[in-house]
């Protein structure tokens, strides 16, 4: 057994060689200017911010072995203040590995059927997953598969309806994983599949609503962030400037047709918030972008799942502005986040709620939630999960359960909100 662990341990840590030598530190900006200096540095230096800091709030950046004393030199110039996050990122990885192996090991004799909460699934699990389902459950799941990624992988969702959409039910539809470091969120919206068909504990939800469930919007991505880089975020695609070998992939959450490139992204393709050569350049946006323009007259709800940061976000996240629809995005919003704080057995911070520009402190373009509520989905957001441990992204197995729970809390009472403010759209 012990041979066994160690194996497993070694094949773990040969996973983050990319992240050899990098560090990552604390950096508070206290006034705009220091913000903007930061943000100039991002390509020059290409530095990854895993939380973006606002004026008077830490943010943590990971920085690369050739660019640290050039990055250090810069905030000392500045009076920038930081310190240090991970001496090693590599290692603090691997360490996080490890406590999840470790916490696997203990639990494999704990198998459960079907899809099982206490780790991250790999893709094939989930495609399994959701074959399974609509085949097992063919009089309401219909499996959609409309086009394959960039590296070929289907991009699968599952519509779920009492009458296959015939009688024109107000649509709800959830997306995961369109970031594809965010793994909590593919288990949030496969719980939201197990809840709707599996273990129905609230059936009017079926009865109200039909809905739509995308738990790995980029397939490629999601992959490679098991595979190679467990920070990885955006598309794999390589054809979309003349570097597309060296600097991968397109931020898919820059790429809707909704005020495109105009704020709150990076020209250079190997940022992490490259919004590609066009709007809607990549497939995976495409197929998204597809359901919106089929549905969008039914669509009384749009719930992009992401993580972290315990929030809900809706539109406009390009200025701050506020749509006509506010006041029941904010209602909504905070109904959805007292039923989520209210279930929330874990000590995560509580929900913020507003629009996403005012909460975040920073804009964006090119969002899905902005596009689906620019074509009329009245009731757009985007979910940031909780996060927690040295890096939110990498959140420990053992939350996954509270996590999707205290989610569907909120889910079932924005559900039932749509519908009673929307329904008859
Ligand atoms: O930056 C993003 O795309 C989202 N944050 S994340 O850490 N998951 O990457 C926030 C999007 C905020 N913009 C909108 N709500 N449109
Ligand atoms: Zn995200």
């Amino acid at each position: 057994m012990k041979v066994l662990l160690v194996c497993l341990f070694a094949a773990v840590y040969a996973k983050h060689e990319v992240y050899l030598g990098w560090k990552s530190f604390y950096v508070k900006p206290s006034s705009h200017d220091q913000l903007k200096g930061l943000g100039s540095l991002i390509p020059k230096l290409e530095l990854d911010f895993i939380i973006k800091p606002t004026v008077d709030r830490e943010g943590i950046v990971l920085v690369r072995p050739p660019y640290q004393d050039d990055f250090l030199n810069f905030l000392a110039s500045e009076k920038i203040e930081h310190w240090i996050h991970a001496e090693d990122v590599k290692a603090q990885l691997d360490k996080d590995d490890q406590m999840i192996e470790e916490y696997m090991q203990e639990r494999r004799s704990t198998k459960t059927e079907g899809m099982s909460y206490d780790r991250y699934q790999q893709l094939d699990i989930i495609y399994k997953y959701l074959d399974t389902v609509a085949s097992k459950y063919s009089d309401i799941v219909k499996i959609v598969t409309p086009a394959t990624s960039f590296e070929n992988r289907p991009l699968t969702y599952l519509k779920i309806s009492k009458d296959n959409f015939k009688s024109g039910k107000p649509v709800i539809f959830l997306d995961g994983a369109m970031h594809a470091r965010e793994w909590i969120t593919v288990p949030t919206v496969t719980y939201a599949i197990h809840k709707l068909v599996e273990n129905v504990t609230e059936p009017d939800l079926l009865d109200r609503f039909d809905w739509i469930l995308f738990p790995v919007v980029n397939p490629d991505g999601y992959q490679h962030s098991f595979d190679r880089e467990r920070m990885w975020r955006k598309t794999r695609s390589t054809d979309q400037h003349s570097m597309g070998r060296i600097c991968r992939g397109v931020d898919i959450n820059r790429n809707f047709d909704f005020v495109w490139n105009t704020t709150g992204t990076e020209s250079h393709p190997c940022s992490d918030i490259f919004p590609g050569s066009k709007a809607l350049s990549e497939v995976e946006t495409r197929v998204v972008n597809a359901i919106f323009t089929e549905h969008k007259d039914k669509m009384v709800m749009y719930l992009s799942v992401h993580s972290f940061g315990s929030m809900i976000l809706y539109p406009w996240s390009n200025n701050g502005t506020l749509s006509d629809r506010a006041f029941a995005l904010h209602t909504v919003g905070i109904r959805m986040a007292d039923a989520i704080n209210a279930f929330s057995v874990i000590n995560f911070p509580r929900y913020r709620v507003g629009n996403s520009a005012l909460v975040l402190d920073y804009f964006t373009s090119g969002s899905s939630d902005d596009y689906a509520h620019s074509i009329g989905v009245p009731l757009a957001y985007t979910l940031e999960l909780p996060g927690r441990g040295s890096n939110g992204f990498v959140l420990h197995p053992r939350y996954i359960k509270p996590v999707i729970a205290e989610t569907w809390a909120g889910v079932v009472v924005g559900a039932r909100m749509a519908g009673d403010l929307f329904g008859s759209r």
